[in-house]
């Protein structure tokens, strides 16, 4: 099986980022119920390997945090965009929980990840040159910024790459202790 490790996202907040995804003609839109943030992507691994990873993941102990979405940007280059995704603003919470799952997912056997981790929940991929379009889509949106949310699990998900596109099913989720000094999360 096809493997990542993710943050999943509130279903209110998932319908929030479907209002961005508007005015790029050569953006496939990722749908909502297949919007997260990816802790580590794992690949394909067998059953045996599933295992220890589960088994691993479910001995890292993490705080719950606040995470607020904020700006919008593009992975790739201006004369090749890849993907649309939305930000995160810095958290520290989160980076501690990511350095964990790396560290748990190695303990499993897997091979490092050497690529340094940059938070975002991917919005769309492109399949042609959005252009100068994209540069005015990303001006007109780089304040976008979303009420904070708390996060209390991470989930590992397997990937399924159908023709009609990825389906990402959860397999196991994983709590996040509560904080000694609870973060208090600011009403919308
Ligand atoms: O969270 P996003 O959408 O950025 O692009 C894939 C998606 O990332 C990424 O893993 C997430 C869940 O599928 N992904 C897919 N294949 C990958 C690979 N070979 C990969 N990331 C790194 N290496």
């Amino acid at each position: 099986m096809r493997l990542f490790v993710a943050i999943d996202l509130p279903e209110d907040l998932r319908d929030r980022l479907t209002h961005l995804q508007q005015g790029l003609p050569t953006a496939r839109w990722v749908p909502p119920e297949n919007m997260h943030l990816t802790l580590r992507f794992i690949g394909e691994v067998d059953g045996h390997q599933a295992r220890d990873i589960d088994a691993a993941l479910a001995q890292v102990r993490a705080e719950r945090f606040a995470l607020t979405l904020s700006g919008v940007d593009s992975f790739g280059s201006g004369a090749k965009p890849r993907s649309l995704w939305v930000g995160v603003q810095p958290n520290p919470a989160l980076e501690r929980l990511q350095s964990k799952v790396e560290k748990a997912v190695k303990s499993a056997g897997l091979p490092p990840e050497g690529r340094k981790f940059k938070p975002h929940i991917t919005l769309a991929r492109f399949k042609g040159n959005p252009r100068e379009r994209l540069f005015s889509y990303l001006s007109r949106n780089a304040l976008f910024r979303a009420a904070p949310f708390t996060v209390d699990e991470f989930v590992l998900y397997s990937s399924f790459l159908a023709q009609q596109g990825a389906i990402y099913t959860p397999e196991a989720a994983y709590p996040l202790v509560r904080p000694a000094v609870d973060v208090a999360i600011p009403a919308e």
